[in-house]
């Protein structure tokens, strides 16, 4: 009879066994699933200023390496400790079945398992805290290290590179070391306290069997119970510590998921635009005390051009970033068609307007995949019809695969020129009612030169430019010109008037006249 019971539990317990593995490993399969798709999409639509104090690595470790953790003591945590739960449960009803001073004797160990649980796993918990901070920053210097290897070797940094890997490595050594040391105290401490809890069985238990008043068999049999005790009591108490890990690993998860740097995508939808943009009484910082705008008032009237010039660090690209709604005004506002900036969803704004940045950034693919990034959807024809009216379809075509040339990770392939007309492409297919171009610096070859001004004239027709220009010649073009110097509008008027006026802007544009030639050549 107790060997047919004994096999059904085994059968049971096989059964039970399989069930178990195949849903907690889903469950946790599916919580993993949740969260990196959540801490991915706040990372995808957080605001421009999340991102001022992020690393890539330490963002890219946040997601794949604590969300793998919570998943694993999800899984692991869960499997033993619903199963120690219920051993304990059992053998505690047992033993209180069997005589109840003699268990209270051994429960006597439990408050001092807890204690040295609960001390300990607080030093564990913190020390667990620094090997995730160290394994994000071991991320962050590979990820730096190979996204900069250009820099990396053209300045001979590699020994740099080098010693600052090794130093985050050693940290994370460190930061293990630590949870051992705690683990290794912690572990004995538990194991010391649970013996004893057998030796006080021995002393209470013998007593009470010498003096008749218990069997023989009882005391065995506690000896018994409290050695299955030991184990399950160690298993809850392990999962208490893998559950500081994960509980480490969720606040650091948490920690982006709850940044308040929130895209808020409300406001009132605009399908169209005039192009009327206004600047009034503008001020902007980045950080609190140094004004980077200062007090900035322009008037672009709908369809007409205006060019930002003035020297590095002047403010210009900070203009564009605050027409695009990447910041906001701190004083001021900006009106779009007589609208208030910050009343319009920002997702439509965008839509509206075609930002030509100073880096053009080309994802993997092609030359056609590139351009077309700017309009879902939209077919080869239109691609290379924009390209046609850009004067630049020829161009494409020379390329070593004409329109589907690679333009590589990061553009890798492609030249600068190369890679502006591309960004030029991409604004005129979007159809903006704006256009705001932050004209790259770097010196392309005249005849590229040539193609490049010439697309950029095609793409600010008929619609409401901003053109941030570094060479001064295409301000010739322009409606109106601003000179902006540290911060504030220093001087504004049209090419020929602000020439013949022989401010600033005649300054800068002779100085650029005279060297350009030489930098030519
Ligand atoms: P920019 O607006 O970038 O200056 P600029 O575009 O006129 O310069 P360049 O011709 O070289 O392109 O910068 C103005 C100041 O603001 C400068 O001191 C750097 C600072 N700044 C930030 O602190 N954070 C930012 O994200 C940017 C864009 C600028
Ligand atoms: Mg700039």
């Amino acid at each position: 009879m107790i060997a047919s019971l004994y096999l059904i539990a085994l059968v049971l317990q096989w059964l039970f066994t399989t069930v178990q593995t195949y849903y907690v490993e889903k469950f946790g399969q599916s919580v993993l699933e949740e969260l990196r798709a959540r801490i991915h999409k706040k990372i995808i639509t957080a605001n421009i200023d999340f991102f001022k104090d992020k690393k890539t690595g330490d963002l890219v470790s946040r997601i794949i390496n604590d969300t793998g953790m919570v998943n694993d003591v999800l899984v692991s945590g869960l499997l033993g400790g619903i199963g120690s739960t219920l051993s304990l449960v059992g053998i505690i009803g047992a033993m209180l079945y069997l005589d109840v001073k003699l268990t209270l004797v051994v429960l006597l160990s439990v408050p001092v398992m807890v204690f040295v649980a609960k001390h300990f796993g607080g030093k564990i918990r913190t020390a667990y805290r620094q090997t995730r901070r160290e394994i994000a920053r071991i991320s962050s210097v590979v990820e730096e290290g190979v996204s900069g290897i250009e820099t990396v070797k053209a300045f001979g940094q590699e020994r740099k590179v080098e010693e600052e890997f090794e130093e985050a490595s050693k940290g994370a050594v460190r930061a293990y070391i630590k949870v051992a040391f705690y683990m290794g105290l912690f572990w004995p401490l538990m194991n010391i306290s649970s013996l004893l809890s057998i030796v006080l069985v021995l002393a209470y238990g013998g007593y009470l069997a010498y003096m008749g008043a218990i069997s023989v068999g009882t005391v065995v049999a506690f000896i018994q119970y409290t050695q299955r005790f030991r184990g399950p009591i160690n298993e809850v108490v392990s999962m208490y510590d893998s559950l500081q890990s994960a509980l480490a690993a969720l606040e650091r998860i948490y920690e982006v998921i709850d940044d308040p740097n929130m895209e808020v995508f409300d406001g009132i939808r605009v399908e169209k635009l005039e192009g009327h943009v206004r600047f009034e009484n503008v001020w902007f910082w980045y950080e609190e005390g140094k004004p980077v705008l200062r007090n900035i008032n322009i008037d672009i009237p709908p369809g007409t051009t205006i060019a930002l010039v003035g020297k590095t660090g002047a403010g210009k690209t900070t203009m564009a970033n605050l027409i695009m709604r990447f910041y906001d005004p701190k004083r001021g506002r900006i009106l779009y068609d007589g609208l208030i900036g910050t009343g319009i969803n920002k997702e439509s704004l965008r839509s509206r307007i075609s930002y030509v940045p100073q880096e053009t950034y080309l994802f993997p693919g092609s030359v056609m995949e590139n351009i077309k990034i700017a309009k879902p959807g939209s077919t080869d024809e239109e691609v290379v019809n924009v390209c046609r009216q850009l004067g630049i379809h020829e161009f494409i075509e020379r390329l070593p695969k004409g329109y589907d040339t690679p333009a590589g990770e990061a553009g890798k392939l492609l030249s600068v020129g190369e890679k502006q007309l591309i960004s030029i492409a991409r604004a005129m297919l979007k159809n903006p009612d704006i256009v705001i171009l932050d004209e790259a610096l770097s010196s392309v070859d005249p005849k590229t030169e040539s193609l490049v001004q010439h697309a950029i004239l095609k793409l600010m027709e008929g619609r409401t430019s901003i053109i941030i220009a570094h060479r001064l010649t295409i301000t010739r073009h322009a409606d109106r010109i601003i000179v902006i110097d540290n911060g504030k509008i220093i001087e504004e008027g049209g090419f020929k008037d602000l020439l013949t006026r022989r401010g600033k802007f005649h300054e800068l544009y002779s100085s650029q006249m005279t060297v350009k030639p030489m930098v030519e050549r």
